[in-house]
């Protein structure tokens, strides 16, 4: 049982999730929301220390299964410790990120079978789906070009294109096969119209808020 609103920011690096959730927070100020905001890979102290893990460039190689397990591990600290308390007490949960990223990254990017993440994401949150899934859509030149300004790129980042591109193709397929969940916003526009965007899909879950 819950009453808070699970919100979760999706897309390629660069495609401005960092910079929607600023304008979500003004958003939900404005209203009066409870929230909190949060991330994965990460969340709690001991998901924050898998985090570093997983874009550390290491000597060794991680294999894909590896770097799965430590996905669904810092993922379950995630949830038991921060996103179900949360909902628990009526305080909405704004994350960037959650397992449509493990789909799209490990599944379509990695190519690891869809199966295997459906195993792990039973055990790991079978109760818990995202109540609204933003997907900010960028094509990749876009959105890498955008992330490449800005630091150097750490493991994950430092992928080839056509990675990104089978993971922006995994997360249209994701948004595609549970329409209603999905906020599909075109990341190409400027900040200011992608926040307008937002705001659109966003409005019928407000208006109940207020209600
Ligand atoms: N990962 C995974 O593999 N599997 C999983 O299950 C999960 C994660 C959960 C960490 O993610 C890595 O973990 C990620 C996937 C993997 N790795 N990769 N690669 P992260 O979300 O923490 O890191 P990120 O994807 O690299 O985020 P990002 O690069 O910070 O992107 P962003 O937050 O979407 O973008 P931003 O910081 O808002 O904007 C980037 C720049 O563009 C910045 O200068 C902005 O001012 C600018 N910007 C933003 N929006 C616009 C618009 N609309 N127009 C123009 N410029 C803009």
């Amino acid at each position: 049982m819950r009453d808070g609103k699970f919100i979760t920011i999706e897309g390629i690096e660069g495609a401005g999730k960092s910079t929607a959730i600023q304008g979500l927070q003004t958003l939900f100020d404005h209203h009066d929301i409870n929230y909190i905001t949060t991330r994965e890979p990460g969340g709690t102290q001991v998901a924050e220390a898998i985090r570093n893990l997983l874009l550390q460039h290491h000597h060794e190689c991680i294999d894909p299964i590896t770097e799965l397990l430590l996905i669904f591990a810092a993922r379950r600290q995630h949830v038991q410790n921060v996103i179900m308390p949360a909902l628990q007490q009526g305080t909405w949960v704004l994350c960037d990120r959650f397992t449509d990223a493990t789909y799209a990254y490990q599944g379509s990017g990695r190519g690891l079978p869809r199966t295997i993440i459906d195993q792990l994401k039973q055990m790991v949150h079978c109760m818990l789906h995202p109540d609204l899934t933003l997907l900010l859509d960028v094509d990749v030149a876009t959105g890498l070009n955008r992330a490449g300004k800005r630091s150097a790129p750490d493991r994950i980042e430092q992928q080839a294109d056509h990675f990104f591109e089978r993971v922006r193709q995994g997360y249209l397929q994701c948004a595609a096969s549970e329409p209603d969940h999905f906020g599909i916003i075109n990341a190409t526009e400027s900040p200011q119209q992608v926040m307008i965007q937002i705001k659109t899909v966003l409005q019928p879950m407000l208006d109940l808020h207020c209600a």
